[in-house]
C-alpha cells in the first residue's frame, strides 16, 4: 500500500474529492528505487501542486552514492535472471507491468492530476493509458524485432554466412521531463526494457509521483531486483549529472530542452555514451485557403492549446493564407476565450495551470517581450484571477499574437505555455520558407484539401513529423524525433528497438 492507495484504495477519484477540496494531498516521502527497494535520502525537496501552490508530497533527493547504488544494482541485473529470461517471458512481465498501471488507475490519474494542474479528463484519456500503451506495443512488437544475414563470397569460393544478434545496450539512464511525466518515462522505459536493458530512470523533480508509484507496480509485477531502478532529484550537480557522467552507465535517453540536452552531450563525451534525444520544437502550422475552415480552426487551437502548450509538439506559429487571415484568427480568438481554465476535477475544464510559479515567470516574460515588440494581442496575455485558492497556483491566459516579425524573440523561441503568433503568407512557396525559418524541427501540421499540395508541403517540411489535417495523431510504430534543435536519432518502433540494442555481426567461414 502506498500514501496514494491509502487515500485513494481502488475507488474512483471523484467520490473521494469534493469539489470544496479539488487538488489530492498526499504528505508523505517519495522515495527512490534501488536494487528493489525503496530508499530515503537525508535531502528532502517540496513537490509543489501547480494549481494552488500547496505542498504534495516531500521527495527524497538521491546522492551521488544513491544514483552510484543504482547504476551498480543495474550492472548487477544485467548479467543476472533478466539476461537469461526467455523473451516471452520478458515480454509476459511488461505485459503485467501494463496490467498494474490500469489497476492501480486513479491512483496513477489523481497523481499525475496533483504533481501537473492536467484536467481530468487529459490524465484519463491520454497520460495515464499510454503510459500502459507504451508497455504492451513495445512487449508485442519485440518479438518480430529481426536482424540482417548475408551470404559473403570468400577468395577460396568456400563463403561465409554473415548474421547479427541483437543484445542490450546494457545500462540505460532515462532522463524524462514534466509535461507528459508518465507517457514519455514509459515511451523510453518499456523499448529499453523490451530490448533486455537495465535501467535506472530520472522523473523530472517536478513531477516525481507517478514514476515512483510506476517502481510500486514494477516491484509488484515481479520484475527482478536492480532491473528497474528509480532516481529523484535535479539535474545540474544532483541525480541527472550524476547519471549521466557515471562511467556505468551505456547510454542516455533523454527528453527535455535543447539546452539540456546539450550539457547532457558534453557530459557523456568523456564516457562515448549512446544518446537519443527528443527536444524543443517551435512548431508551425500552415493553412491554407483551401483547407476545411473548421476543421482547420478546432485542430489549430488544439495543437496551440493542449496541456497548457506544453507538449512539445504544440503549435506556436501559425501562418494563414493572407485571404483567410483575418476570419481566420477571428476563428480562434473565440476558441481561446471559449477555454475553461480551473480546478483540474472539474468536468468542463480544458486546461490547468502551467508546470511552477518559475515556468509561468518564462511564459509571461515572453508575453512582455512580444507586446514589447509591437505584438497586437488578439486575446489573453495576462494571469487569470479566480478569487480563491486558484490565486496561488501558476495559471495563465490562453495568449494570442500577430503582427510581428519573422525575428521577433516569441517568433524565434519555444515558450512552452498557451500562446501562437498568427502570421498571413501569400503563396506556397512563402508559407514554406516561413515555417522553415528555424532553429528547431520538430513538427509541423498543414491543412489543406488539396492532395498534391499536402504532399509537396509536407515533403518540405524541415521536421522529423508532419502531420496533414491532424495533429498528434499517433501510430507507436512511427519514426518519432526531430531535426536540427529538436532531437538526435528516432524512437519509435522499430526505431526505438535499433537504438536499445547492440548489434554483434558473427561471420562464419563456410
Ligand atoms: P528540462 O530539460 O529542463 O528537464 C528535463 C529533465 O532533464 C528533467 O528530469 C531534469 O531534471 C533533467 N536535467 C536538467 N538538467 C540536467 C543536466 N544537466 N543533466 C542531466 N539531467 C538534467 O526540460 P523540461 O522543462 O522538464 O521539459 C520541457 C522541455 O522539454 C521543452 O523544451 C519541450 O519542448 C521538451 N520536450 C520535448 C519532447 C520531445 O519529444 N521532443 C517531449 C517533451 C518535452
Ligand atoms: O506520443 C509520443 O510518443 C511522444 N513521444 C510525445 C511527445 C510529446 C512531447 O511533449
Amino acid at each position: 500500500m502506498t500514501r496514494f492507495s491509502k487515500v485513494y484504495p481502488n475507488r474512483e477519484i471523484r467520490e473521494l474529492i469534493t469539489m470544496n477540496e479539488q487538488v489530492p494531498h498526499f504528505g508523505g516521502i517519495l522515495k527512490n528505487y534501488v536494487g528493489g527497494k525503496f530508499v530515503s535520502s537525508d535531502m528532502l525537496f517540496n513537490n509543489i501542486n501547480p494549481v494552488d501552490g500547496s505542498v504534495i508530497n516531500q521527495v527524497a533527493e538521491a546522492d551521488a552514492g544513491i544514483v552510484d547504488q543504482a547504476v551498480k544494482a543495474a550492472r548487477k541485473a544485467l548479467h543476472g535472471e533478466w539476461a537469461s529470461m526467455p523473451l516471452a517471458k520478458r515480454c509476459q512481465l511488461l505485459h503485467k507491468v501494463a496490467d498494474g498501471i490500469e489497476a492501480r488507475f486513479e491512483e496513477f490519474v489523481a497523481a499525475e492530476m496533483a504533481d501537473t494542474g492536467k484536467s481530468f479528463f487529459q490524465a484519463r484519456t491520454i497520460d495515464i493509458p499510454r503510459g500502459a500503451a507504451n508497455f504492451r506495443a513495445f512487449a508485442d512488437m519485440v518479438k518480430s524485432q529481426s536482424t540482417e544475414c548475408f551470404h559473403t563470397d570468400t577468395p577460396d569460393g568456400s563463403g561465409a554466412l554473415n548474421y547479427a544478434v541483437n543484445k542490450p545496450l546494457g545500462v540505460v539512464a532515462v532522463i524524462a521531463p514534466w509535461n507528459l511525466p508518465l507517457l514519455l518515462m514509459t515511451w523510453k522505459l518499456a523499448p529499453a526494457m523490451a530490448a533486455g536493458n537495465v535501467i535506472v530512470a530520472k522523473p523530472s523533480e517536478e513531477t516525481p509521483a507517478t514514476a515512483t508509484l510506476l517502481a510500486e507496480v514494477m516491484h509488484e509485477a515481479g520484475i527482478p531486483a536492480g532491473v528497474f531502478n528509480l532516481v529523484h532529484g535535479f539535474g545540474h550537480k544532483s541525480a541527472g549529472e550524476f547519471l549521466t557522467t557515471h562511467e556505468g552507465v551505456d547510454a542516455v535517453t533523454f527528453t527535455g530542452e535543447s539546452s539540456t540536452g546539450s550539457a547532457i552531450m558534453r557530459a557523456a563525451a568523456d564516457g562515448v555514451k549512446g544518446l537519443s534525444f527528443e527536444l524543443g520544437g517551435k512548431n508551425a502550422a500552415i493553412v491554407f485557403e483551401d483547407c476545411d475552415f473548421e476543421e482547420a480552426v478546432n485542430g489549430t487551437a488544439r495543437s496551440v492549446f493542449t496541456n497548457g502548450g506544453q507538449v512539445c509538439m504544440c503549435t506556436e506559429r501559425v501562418y494563414v493564407h493572407r485571404s483567410i487571415f483575418d476570419k481566420f484568427v477571428s476563428a480562434m480568438k473565440a476558441k481561446a476565450e471559449q477555454i475553461n481554465i480551473g480546478w483540474p476535477l472539474d468536468e468542463d475544464t480544458d486546461m490547468g495551470p502551467v508546470i511552477s510559479h518559475k515556468h509561468r515567470d518564462k511564459v509571461l516574460s515572453y508575453y512582455q517581450s512580444a507586446v514589447e515588440e509591437g505584438a497586437n494581442v488578439i486575446t489573453g496575455g495576462k494571469v487569470p484571477v479566480f478569487g480563491d485558492a486558484r490565486d496561488n497556483g501558476a495559471f495563465v491566459q490562453p495568449t494570442i499574437f500577430t503582427g510581428l516579425t519573422e525575428q521577433a524573440k516569441i517568433v524565434q523561441q519555444e515558450v512552452f505555455g498557451p500562446v501562437c503568433h498568427i502570421a498571413p503568407f501569400d503563396d506556397e512557396e512563402q508559407a514554406i520558407a516561413m515555417a522553415n525559418d528555424s532553429k528547431y524541427g520538430l513538427c509541423a501540421t498543414v491543412w489543406t484539401t488539396n492532395l498534391p499540395r499536402a504532399h509537396r508541403v509536407a515533403g518540405q517540411m524541415e521536421v522529423g513529423i508532419c502531420w496533414v489535417n491532424s495533429w498528434y495523431l499517433r501510430d507507436l510504430r512511427t519514426p518519432f524525433g526531430g531535426v536540427k534543435l529538436s532531437g538526435v536519432g528516432r524512437e519509435g518502433g522499430v526505431h526505438s528497438l535499433s537504438f536499445y540494442s547492440e548489434p554483434t555481426n558473427i561471420c562464419i567461414k563456410l
